[in-house]
């Protein structure tokens, strides 16, 4: 006997993920994880039993609901499924999967589409901070065709602009959670910085690295990855993270000369993976970083000038541009505000099935 769900496939940004109602997913903590792990095909390298993609960026998953918070229409959930473990994590927040939370919440009902372009503002548990989306809606439908391009996807689509309140801070307390926008970890300078995602930055060259390498040639070298593993537990209670054996933050992302015109070249641990592109808010994150005097990648980053400040951050597979504007006060770090562009869309939507214990 098959248990089903309501359930929708989006590609949210450059990540893919099944959406659910809060109010269609089981009510016990237990069965709800075993739901979201089966119908993923989780614990299975291929994640053949399910409709996972094999990779943690295409195993993901956000539970909304209508929000009772005043001048927020839903509250977004974001669980990552592990691949190859029976394992889910609220641990972090996902700017990519966020793309496809407004057009979810339009086609599932819980928000009123406007003619033209309906706003949606998503208050996002996994951090407590508040995203607010821009989803074009002519004759009251989600359009999803259109002429924005971003990079690590193909083809073009209409554009979702977002812009993120509060995120400073909000996995790890501060800006910079150390108070400093440097430390050393085993003899390497590291910047800890958390713009709406923990992510760790070092240099290229003070792991041997030219920072260009493509994701295979990172994810086959093990001395580098157990370099950056070691770091990664370090850093985790300084980030006020805890023990992050288990969880999917921090980021580690190795930061180098921009190549292509942006402001800073990456590649990202998320954490053991390399990342296709790199995350919107880890992008988020790296953009105030390496703006920050002091901070790793502040000398080779090329900084836009002005107070609003549109950074390229360059990835393996294009850019991620993040629009910041810097604090009036100087002596403030946290920005003003972030914002992005991504796009999404509409997979499939119909009942994700799955066979309980
Ligand atoms: O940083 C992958 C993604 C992400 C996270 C990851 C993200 C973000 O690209 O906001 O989007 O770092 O696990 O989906």
């Amino acid at each position: 006997m098959q248990n089903a769900i309501p359930c929708m496939l989006f590609r949210g940004g450059t990540s893919k993920g099944t959406y659910y109602l809060d109010r269609d997913l089981p009510v016990d903590p237990a069965a709800r994880e075993q739901a979201l792990l089966r119908i993923m095909g989780s614990p299975d390298s291929r994640q053949i039993d399910g409709v996972g993609g094999a990779h943690p960026l295409t195993s993901k998953v956000a539970i909304v609901k209508k929000s009772e918070r005043e001048g927020i229409d839903v509250d977004y959930l974001f669980v990552q499924v592990v691949v190859d473990e029976a394992r889910t994590s609220t641990a972090q927040n996902c700017g990519n999967i966020l793309a496809g939370v407004g057009p979810f919440a339009i086609e599932a009902g819980l928000v009123e589409a406007r003619d033209g372009e309906t706003l949606v503002s998503v208050y996002m548990e996994n951090t407590d901070s508040i995203a607010r989306q821009r989803i074009q809606t002519p004759g009251k439908q989600v359009k999803y065709d259109g002429d924005a391009a971003i990079d690590g996807v193909p083809g073009t689509h209409a554009p979702i602009m977002i812009e993120f309140v509060g995120v400073a801070g909000s996995s790890c307390g501060e800006l910079f959670p150390t108070g400093n926008p440097v430390d050393e970890i085993d003899g390497i300078p590291v910047t800890m910085v958390d713009n709406g995602m923990p992510v760790v930055m070092i240099a290229a060259e003070s792991l041997g690295l030219k920072g260009d390498e493509d994701i295979s040639e990172l994810e086959n070298n093990q001395a580098l990855k157990d370099q950056v593993e070691i770091i990664r537990l370090k850093v985790g209670p300084l980030m006020n993270l805890g023990d992050v054996k288990d969880k999917t933050v921090p980021k580690m992302t190795i930061v180098s000369a921009p190549k292509n015109g942006g402001l800073i070249n990456t590649r990202s641990f998320i954490p053991h993976r390399v990342h296709d592109a790199v995350g919107v808010l880890a992008a988020a994150s790296v953009a105030v970083g390496v703006t920050t005097v002091g901070a790793v990648g502040h000398d080779i980053a090329v900084i836009p000038e002005g107070e609003k400040k549109l950074c390229y951050v360059e990835h393996p597979t294009g850019a991620l541009a993040v629009e910041v504007e810097l604090s009036d006060d100087p002596k403030e770090l946290a920005p003003k505000s972030t914002a992005i562009m991504r796009t999404a869309r509409l997979l499939m939507s119909g009942k994700a099935y799955y066979i309980a214990e």
